[in-house]
């Protein structure tokens, strides 16, 4: 089969504000296109990219999750040995991560999260009109997450821009790229100092990564860069996350009445905002030879771009209603998380802050009724919102 090509551009800043007729374009025009603008291949179906996800051996990271191949550009920073790397390196790492975000180190987080959670819905609700992002979804994180890494209190004003700059340098060189750089070098610093050992308070995630040093099951090279991919990967996921959730329940009061009556319905909430409004929108794999998509042929050490977006919103899997939010949807089988070896290893954390702001805003408030536009924040990578005013309507007898 010949190759089909499309003259779109993912990265434009009209499209990243609204993807989702790109999205249906780049699905109908087959299971893999060519993007000539970058010179990249496409997948914008849930079948294909699933099948690129979970097929490591073919699509690697090796070479960058972002445009970027690096075997033929200096990255913009030394590689992440979990995001950027392939087994069998991916794979020790992975483990030792995976240990440090376990299950039940998560549920020792609970009570504590939980705390900050309903103080600050108890605040916003007795405010009655906050900001979604700005009052909540940047707020809860910024102080959950460092605490439970065990960052010092100093500097946290940092982590965004640096969430920023990590997820924008996986486009092109673009304004958006351009201007995230601009003022990057004492954020760079701030973020790899708060990585070093003697700056991590004991008992925090961050330590954690360290005794796997001390036990020999990482090298002491190593731990520092594992708690960088904490600090990368960690904030901003999480705030566009909660951002999108809420924001999608505001502009849906019918979704928001169906969490009401039954709370307990929070994590499928959040799995279903998830599906609708990916916060990671994409990812780059390599091919690692030549291999037959579909019936078309890509070469080796091609850089393919999977819309995880575009596949959790693919009708082909989702059906007809695929564009519509609904909490009572069996919604898993997303791709927002990833699928195969480098699905998201901070999950556990990522669902109980999710669960804990959604319960505690469940319990407390009647109505989330929007009182103007959400503005979008544009991000190469990322999709969310800079700020989502609304008026809560206060449960009466909480
Ligand atoms: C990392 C990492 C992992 C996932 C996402 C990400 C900036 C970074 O290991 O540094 O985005």
């Amino acid at each position: 089969m010949s190759r089909i090509t499309l003259d779109v551009d993912p990265f434009d800043e009209t499209n990243l504000a609204a993807p989702y007729p790109m999205h249906c374009r780049l699905r109908d025009a087959g299971p893999v296109v060519f993007l000539p603008r970058y010179g990249v291949w496409a997948m914008a179906r849930h079948q294909e990219v699933y099948a690129s996800l979970t097929d490591h051996e073919s699509f690697c990271s090796g070479r960058g999750a972002g445009l970027s191949d690096f075997h033929k550009e200096k990255p913009w920073r030394p590689p992440s040995l979990l995001l950027e790397a392939d087994p069998p390196d991916h794979t020790v790492m992975r483990g030792a991560m995976g240990k440090v975000l376990s299950a039940s180190t998560v549920r020792g987080f609970r009570q504590t999260f939980k705390a900050e959670a309903d103080a600050l819905a108890d605040e916003l609700v007795a405010r009655g009109h906050f900001d979604v992002v700005t009052d909540l979804a940047e707020r809860y994180p910024l102080k959950v997450f460092p605490d439970a890494v065990g960052l010092l209190p100093d500097g946290r004003e940092n982590l965004l821009p640096y969430g920023a700059l990590a997820f924008n340098a996986f486009g092109p060189h673009n304004r958006l790229l351009e201007q995230a750089l601009a003022s990057a070098a004492p954020v760079q610093d701030w973020i790899w100092n708060a990585c070093q050992r003697d700056v991590l308070t004991p008992g925090g995630l961050g330590a954690s990564l360290w005794q796997a040093a001390d036990r020999g099951e990482i090298t002491t090279e190593q731990a520092p860069m594992l708690v960088r991919s904490l600090l990368s990967a960690g904030v901003d996921t999480t705030v566009y996350a909660i951002g999108n959730t809420l924001q999608a329940l505001s502009a849906n009061p019918g979704q928001w009445a169906k969490l009401r009556e039954k709370p307990s319905l929070a994590r499928f909430a959040f799995d279903e905002s998830l599906r609708y409004e990916s916060p990671v929108q994409t990812f780059f794999r390599t091919t690692t030879r030549p291999i037959d998509v579909a019936g078309v042929h890509l070469p080796e050490g091609e850089k393919v771009l999977l819309f995880l977006g575009a596949a959790n919103r693919d009708p082909r899997k989702w059906g007809e209603d695929a564009d519509r939010m609904d909490i009572a949807r069996p919604a898993s089988g997303h791709v927002a998380f990833g699928m195969g070896i480098h699905q998201c290893v901070g999950q556990p954390i990522a669902r109980l802050e999710a669960e804990l702001v959604l319960t505690a805003l469940a319990e407390r408030v009647e109505r989330l009724e929007p009182t103007a536009d959400p503005a979008s924040k544009p991000n190469n990578t990322l999709k969310g919102w800079s700020s989502v005013p609304v008026r809560v309507h206060p449960v009466r007898f909480h």
